[in-house]
Order: C-alpha cells, then structure tokens, then sequence
C-alpha cells in the first residue's frame, strides 16, 4: 500500500518491493505506532524522576508545581538546545579541519576559496595583510574555535546582520554569545526548579537559536565554502534512476563533506577504476542521500539518489555495494536492512556509531589513503550483488546557488548586488521571497507539502530558496531546473529567463541556511526594502520537518525577523499560552514570529497575506501579476507551447538568437 505515504514515483516504486519482500520501512513503523498524543503536544515532562508528569485531563501541575506552559517551553527549548548542538557541533568540526589543514596535519585538504577565507578573516578581525594563506587559515580557524566557545560579549557575525536588526537583539536580550555557552545555559534553564517563566525560557532558546543560525551554522558554511570552494551553479541528476546497473554504487549519507570530498577524489583515481573493473564493474559510480548529498551535488555535481525518506529504499534496490554514513538523520534501521542486501554499511564519525555497522573512523590526517580503503570494500563487494531493482526515475537541476553567487548573477562580476532583487520586489515583478527548507517525515505524505508550497509561491511570484531534503523534494519534480519558470508568474518567469537562474534556487545542505539569513540581509541593507530583515516581504516554511535541527532553524529564522510556518500539528498544542507566545511574543519582541500550521493550504494562504502586509507596510505597489509578463514572456509562451509538444527548448540562449 503506497497510496497518500509518497509523491516519489522511485520510492512508491521501492515501497512496492518492500511490501513484495516483508521488508518494513519507516513508512510502515509510522503507521503502525501512532504519535504519543502526551508527548507531541508537549505535555509530558521528564526532566527528572519524580514523573514522567503528564499534564492532561484534570492535571495542571508537575509534582513539583511545573505548570503546562513552563513543560511546554522546556521540552520546546530542550530540541532547540539538541538541534543547535548538531549543526554547530558540525561547525566545530570543519573549523577544527581548517586548523589541521592549515597546521599542516591534514595534507589532503587545501583552502580552496582564498577570497572567501579572506572576506571571512575580515569578519573574523584576522589580520589579511601581507600574510601567508596558510597563516591567516589557521587564525581563522582558532577564532572560529574562540567564538562557539566564546563565554561572554555577543558573536562577531552579528555584524552581518542589518543594524536595526542587531539593535532588536540588543534590546529583546537575545544577541547570543557562544553556542557552547547558549546551549550550557539552556540545558541548565531547563533542568528541574531552575527557569519557571516560560517567557524566559523561550527567550533564552531564541538566544540559543541565534547562536546557531548566526554562529556555528553560519562558521560552517563558511569554512565549508573555504575548504571546499564556494559554490556556483551546475547541473546534476537527482532521484534513484542514479544508480548504475555496472557500476560499483557507493553512496555518502549524512552531513559532514569532509570525508566525501576524499571520497570523491578516491573514486576518480584511475588505480581505483581499474581495480572495479577487476572487480567485473564497469566502473565507480558515487551518489548522495540527505545533506551530504547536497554537499557534494552543489560543488561537485555528484548525483543525489533521495532525501530522508529514502534511505531505506534505495539500499533495497540492491544495486548499493557502499553505504558510508557520517552524522545526523541516519537511520538506524539501515543497518539490519543491509543484513537483508549485500550492502556493507560503514560508519566513520567517532561521534556516531550504529550497532551492527562496520565502523571505520575517519582520520582527516590521512584522508585520501583512508577514503581509498573505504571506496576498496565497496568494491570487493561488487561481486556479491545478487538480484537488483533500479527505478528508472531521473530527473535534473540546477544547484550551486550561494550569496556569492547570486549578487554576481544579478548585478554581475564588477557590479555585484542585490539591487536588481531588490527593484523588482520593488516594482511587484517579484511578490517577496520564500525560503523552503527541512525534512521529510513519515508522518506526511512524502514530499507532497514541499511540491506544493513551492509551485504556489512560484505561481505567485515569490521566489524561492531551497536547503536540505526540501531542495532534493522539489528537485525531484522538476522545480530546480530552468524550465521550472513554467510554472512561475509573469513577474518571475521574467527574471528567470533574464537572468538565467531557475525559479527556485538550490542554496545548499541544513546548515546553509545560514546563506538565507545573508542573502535577506543584503537584501535589507541595500535599500527600498525598509531596514531590516523583518520589514522584507519574505517568509519561511519547513513544511515536512521532524528533527530537532529544523527546530532550531524555525526558532532562528523567526528571531531573525522571519515569518516562519512550520508543517505540523504544534509541539506545545498543551499550552496554548506558549503556541501563542512563540508567534506573536516573539513577534512583538523581535518581528518574527514561528507558527505550526500542518494544512499547506492554510499555510500558503498566511503567507502571502504575510507578504502582501509587508508590501503595504513598505509602501509597495499592490501585487497585480497582470502588469508583466510583456517582455519576453510572450516569447515564453511559445516556448512552453513546444515543451508541451516535447521539443527540446533551451531558454537561455536559443530565441535570442533568432
Ligand atoms: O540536515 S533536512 S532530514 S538531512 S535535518 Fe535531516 Fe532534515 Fe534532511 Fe539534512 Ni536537515
């Protein structure tokens, strides 16, 4: 029974064989155990052993007195406390890596983007001039380090962010310090008898929050950019139809890019080749699952064969010889499943280990020689593969949008600016901007709210940004490529075909998102878009979240002045108190506010009134699609007429030529 779990038609397609095999996937175990109605409502509290207390029916209070908003807030501020920790953690990491790299103890990793490392020493105050690249890394690197640890005094990227918006901080008491210290701290709030207002507690997890998207995220994504380059559009391949018949399948799944880059250079070494063609294959093939895959698909192209939801489905095709997993949204389910295929799963973060694995723990000193040794078992594994099944489905897009990239594409090399995004917000070719982002969960249909959300803001003139297992949902659809601008408005359809970007932008992993937070602030502080991120026409959606990392992202987007829907049911619904204080307390306190809305209609109809009142705020021409769609677009038409009829267009170039 595929029926409402999947608009995937290679996963409905896996689900089919799963069913045919008794094989159970997360699908299935969603349906056969319900949510716990206490716990998804935030009315359970186990803080310590006097309860578990759970504060329904009759029951208002904890044993110790704790009242529905006070456990609301805590198990509320507890997953931004673990979804912070995970993306920052992994910041920690990659700063840790440039300092090995930069010492000299990592020999395989180089700074790829010195522009990059130079802008962010800037912002760093690492002294650039007349200094060797290698000296300015490593300092880069130990400030980087200092400030998540920093104790006290706010974070320098602050600074990045619009002045008004810092001063919002100032005032509200939420400019975070270190996220070592924000998430210390929280953890402490929450513990039993220590914070009992729920207003502080929720407070203090917006600060934590902050610290992420604004701190460790934001280091990440930076010193990922330095390391591994900062990326640019290229196209790439996305679904499970990626997966080669006679080739060696290895697959990365996870978050971390340190070790797929070696992997990646490992499967493109001629040796390697041969020996799979010793091997009776015909050569490596190396694909991606969750944000590893976008990782390597944004920089290297590499294909990506799913999202989270289809982990388990693509090592039923039994075309998988390697399955290397790092850290975050790796199912454990994965490894007795691989017990029923050849697939050998192999573990390699020293922080995540999965009984039954082959656990093979990475060493960046010796990086390449180890990605080899990994890439060698899934090759020594290619002459069991038994019967396979491959979904033919395939489809292509465009990724590779960072800020970087998109103020070049707008204003261009000499001239880069968000000027020309900001004038057509302006003028209503654009409605506002959206950024879509998160998960897969079970409890939804498969992509369904994202596919949707995304054509209706497209339809309505917003364009949209897309990070995570989001950005692989619409790219499976057809939404990340250039012909997407189908399916756009008039007033986008436009800019698209002008500037050649598709209609909704690829702009990385999870932990890019702080590339949204950038890009918005560019935005605010280029001018005629008011002063600060919260008077854009922008919203943000993670329509089908589940991990506490999307938490953490709602939480920081809407501290920093982003209206934020989240696709479920509230995870404080017991405190309708606390529901109300996550969207118009923080509204009121820092001109964003986080809402739980599970219906996508209802979802997209808020935010495009949420829009439409920032336009009038900023004294915007109303939205009237009817005024454009007269240059060029007319030309479009045509040329959707012979999409229609399956001729191959290419919108860039080939009508202007004529
Ligand atoms: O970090 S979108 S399911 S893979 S948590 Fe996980 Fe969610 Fe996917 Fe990427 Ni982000």
């Amino acid at each position: 029974m595929t029926g409402n779990r999947t608009i995937d038609p290679a996963v409905a397609e896996m689900l089919q064989r799963a069913e045919e095999m008794g094989i159970s996937t997360a699908f299935d175990r969603a349906e056969e155990m319900k949510p716990c109605p206490i716990g998804s409502a935030g009315a359970c509290c186990k803080n310590c052993s006097m309860g578990p207390c759970r504060l329904v029916g009759k029951h208002d209070r904890g044993i110790c007195g704790a009242t529905r908003e006070t456990i609301a807030a805590r198990n509320f501020a507890r997953m931004v406390a673990s979804g912070a920790s995970a993306h920052s953690d992994h910041g920690r990491d990659m700063a840790l890596t440039l300092l090995a790299a930069a010492e000299g103890e990592a020999p395989d990793y180089e700074i790829r983007d010195v522009k990059k490392l130079l802008e962010v020493a800037q912002f760093l105050g690492v002294e650039t001039e007349n200094r060797e690249t290698m000296e300015i890394a490593k300092e880069t690197a130990e400030v980087a380090l200092a400030q998540i640890g920093q104790q006290k005094g706010e974070l320098l990227y602050l600074q990045r962010a619009p002045k008004k918006r810092q001063e919002i901080w100032r005032k509200a008491g939420v400019a975070p310090r270190g996220i070592d210290r924000e998430v210390v701290e929280l953890m402490h709030r929450t513990h039993v008898g220590t914070d009992q207002w729920y207003e502080s507690i929720l407070m203090a997890a917006l600060r934590n929050a902050l610290s992420d998207g604004w701190g460790g995220s934001m280091l990440a994504t930076d010193i990922t950019d330095i390391l591994f380059g900062s990326p640019v559009p290229l196209t790439a391949n996305v679904n499970m139809g990626a997966l080669k018949e006679d080739e060696v399948n290895i697959v990365v799944h996870g978050h971390e890019p340190v070790l797929s880059e070696m992997i990646l250079l490992a499967v493109r070494d001629p040796e390697m080749i041969e020996y799979a063609k010793s091997k009776g294959a015909k050569g490596i093939n190396l694909t991606g699952i969750c944000c590893t895959a976008n990782e390597t698909l944004m920089r290297q192209g590499v294909p990506t064969i799913g999202n989270f939801l289809s982990q388990e489905l693509a090592m039923m095709t039994g075309a998988i010889e390697l399955m290397i997993v790092d850290i975050q949204c790796i199912m454990q389910a994965l490894a007795p499943l691989a017990d029923q295929f050849h697939t050998k799963l192999v573990t390699t973060s020293p922080k995540a280990h999965i009984e039954g694995a082959t656990h093979v723990e990475f060493d960046e000193h010796r990086a390449l020689e180890m990605a080899k040794e990994i890439v060698k078992m899934g090759i020594d594994n290619f002459p069991n593969r038994q019967d396979t099944h491959i979904p033919k489905e395939i489809n292509h897009l465009v990724a590779g949008f960072s800020h970087e990239y998109i103020n070049y594409a707008l204003g261009g090399f000499y001239r880069g600016s968000f000027r020309p995004l900001n004038d057509a917000v302006i003028q209503g070719r654009l409605r506002g901007v959206a950024g879509v982002v998160g998960c897969n969960n079970p409890r939804r249909c498969q992509d369904a709210s994202h596919e949707y959300i995304v054509r209706e803001m497209i339809k309505n003139d917003v364009l949209v940004a897309m990070t995570g297992c989001g950005a692989i949902a619409a790219a499976k659809y057809g939404l990340l490529s250039p012909e997407a601008a189908r399916y756009a408005g008039p007033g986008l359809r436009e800019i698209c075909e002008t500037v050649g970007i598709p209609p909704v932008l690829h702009v990385g992993s999870c932990v890019d998102n702080a590339r949204i937070l950038t890009t918005l602030s560019q935005m605010a502080t280029e001018g005629g878009l008011g002063e600060d991120i919260a008077d854009l026409p922008g919203v943000g959606f993670a329509p089908e979240w589940m991990s506490e990392k999307a938490i953490s992202i709602g939480s920081y987007c809407a501290g920093s002045g982003v209206y934020t829907i989240m696709g479920s049911e509230s995870p404080v619904a017991n405190s309708p108190i606390v529901d109300h204080f996550l969207s118009e307390g923080w509204e009121e306190r820092v001109g964003g506010k986080l809402e739980f809305i599970a219906d996508p209609e209802e979802a997209v109809e808020k935010a495009l009134e949420h829009i439409d009142k920032k336009r009038e705020a900023l004294g915007l021409e109303e939205y009237d699609p009817s005024r454009f769609g007269r240059s060029g677009d007319r030309r479009m038409e045509e040329w959707l007429a012979l999409l229609e009829k399956g001729e191959p267009v290419s919108l860039y170039r080939e009508p202007r030529l004529k």
